[in-house]
């Protein structure tokens, strides 16, 4: 599918260095990538109904920074992103408000991209739906069939096999205990209660179709629609090659979407799925996590329907740690307003610093785990110390990189 059109990204005079990225699997920091050279990041897409909302354009900008730093250190980046645009929840929706599903994910998908584009987001290499993946799911599912690692329901669903054995191990990502896995996976989008499968904790991997419901071909598999699961580890191997770089989402998707998604990627390839995960906390708004099922959602099409500048809205969310939770209040994007116009009229007058220190300064603060608060001070006291001459080459240099890195356009 053909998404948004990309920013201009300027190329600074000298390269940085890989960032160290936080892995949720190992508790800890990780080179990303180990060696030099080239970075295969999938990065899990919206469901398309209420889309794009600040917490899933802070999600998106975090990963844009992981690009940027990438590019910035020489690094050639395959980025691949999906778009779950035929799944329970959007099918439910257009039912509730009378619309066909396909008008609602088209739709929702293209007021997305047009969030993206204003928020200067990198698209991705390859974007891709379930529904032009069906597919190839369908060969992968019948795969895992041959395989031993799924089987059929008497109705005709198929499922994973939670035991197979891979390697790494199934749990090894998000390392919770079953009762902790089987209480996530009923919350969300898995089946725990569904009489006759071998285990609770089993995926869908294929839906065999019911009344009412979309549904394709599926050859030896029967008609039906594809799981959730299966859909990303698909598309992840076939556009992005394994092992990934980055498997990349919010926080909410470590168990059990990320690690269902490594376990069905690895039964059906014998490679390991990802080398790191990264995920971004979630914003959430008056005491709760913003989510569609909740609609206590803030719109970035709204605030842009309200005039706000989208250079604010980006630096709403650089101005909170990717890895950290927090709730968006007002006052966020007043100071964000604030600190564009600050940095605007810094980028029209002389700089008291070598461009190369502030740069030196950014870099160090991005390759440390995408510090953007951090990132975001170390411009904040260059501006603080412009002198009241005209803008020099040192400022320009600084205006390209914060452009360049920081995905902002002054
Ligand atoms: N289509 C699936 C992934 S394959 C999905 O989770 N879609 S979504 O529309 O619900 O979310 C899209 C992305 O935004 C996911 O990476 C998700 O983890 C992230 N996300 C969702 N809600 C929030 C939130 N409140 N804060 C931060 N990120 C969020
Ligand atoms: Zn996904």
């Amino acid at each position: 599918m053909k998404s948004w059109s990309a920013p201009a990204v300027p190329e600074l005079a000298t390269a940085g260095d890989a960032p160290v990225i936080f892995c949720s699997s190992a508790r800890g920091p990780v080179a990303a990538p180990r060696a030099k050279g080239e970075a295969r990041l999938y990065v899990c897409g919206i469901t398309p109904y209420d889309s794009t909302h600040l917490g899933h354009a802070a999600t998106y900008v975090a990963f844009d920074v992981l690009v940027r730093v990438w590019r910035d250190a020489g690094i050639d980046v395959t980025y691949v992103q999906n778009t779950t645009d035929v799944d329970d929840p959007l099918l439910e929706r257009a039912q509730a408000t009378g619309v066909d599903w396909r008008d609602l994910a088209r739709s929702q998908i293209e007021r997305y991209f047009g969030d993206m584009e204003a928020l200067r987001i990198i698209p991705p290499d390859s974007y891709i739906g379930a529904v032009e993946s069906v597919d190839l799911i369908v060969a992968a599912v019948e795969r895992l069939l041959e395989r031993g690692a799924a089987y059929r329901m008497p109705n005709g669903d198929v499922y994973y096999r939670i035991g197979t054995p891979v390697e790494p191990p199934f749990g090894s990502i998000s390392k919770l205990d079953r009762a902790a896995m089987l209480e996530l996976f009923a919350e969300r989008g898995g089946d725990p209660e569904v009489e006759g499968k071998e285990d609770p904790l089993d995926a869908l991997l294929w839906r065999a179709a019911r009344e009412g419901e979309p549904h394709w071909e599926g050859g030896a598999l029967g008609p039906g629609r594809p799981g959730w699961h299966i859909e990303c580890a698909v598309i992840a191997e076939q556009y992005a090659g394994l092992p990934l770089t980055v498997q990349g989402g919010g926080s909410d998707l470590v168990f059990p979407h990320h690690e269902m998604g490594a376990a069905h990627a690895t039964a059906l390839t014998g490679t390991e799925f990802a080398r790191t995960y990264m995920h971004t906390g979630m914003v959430g708004l008056d005491g709760e996590k913003m989510s569609k099922s909740k609609g206590n959602l803030i719109f970035v099409s709204s605030l842009r329907e309200d005039g706000v500048d989208p250079m604010a809205i980006r630096l709403v969310l650089l101005a909170h740690h990717y890895r950290s939770d927090w709730m968006y209040r007002a006052d966020d994007l007043e100071a964000a307003r604030h600190r564009l116009q600050t940095w605007r009229a810094a980028a029209g007058r002389a700089s008291a610093v070598p461009a190369a220190e502030v740069i030196a300064n950014l870099r160090q603060e991005l390759t440390d785990d995408l510090d953007c608060p951090a990132a975001l001070s170390v411009v904040d006291d260059w501006a603080a110390g412009t002198a009241s001459g005209p803008a020099d080459a040192d400022t320009a240099a600084i205006v390209t990189a914060i452009d360049a890195l920081l995905g902002v356009e002054l």
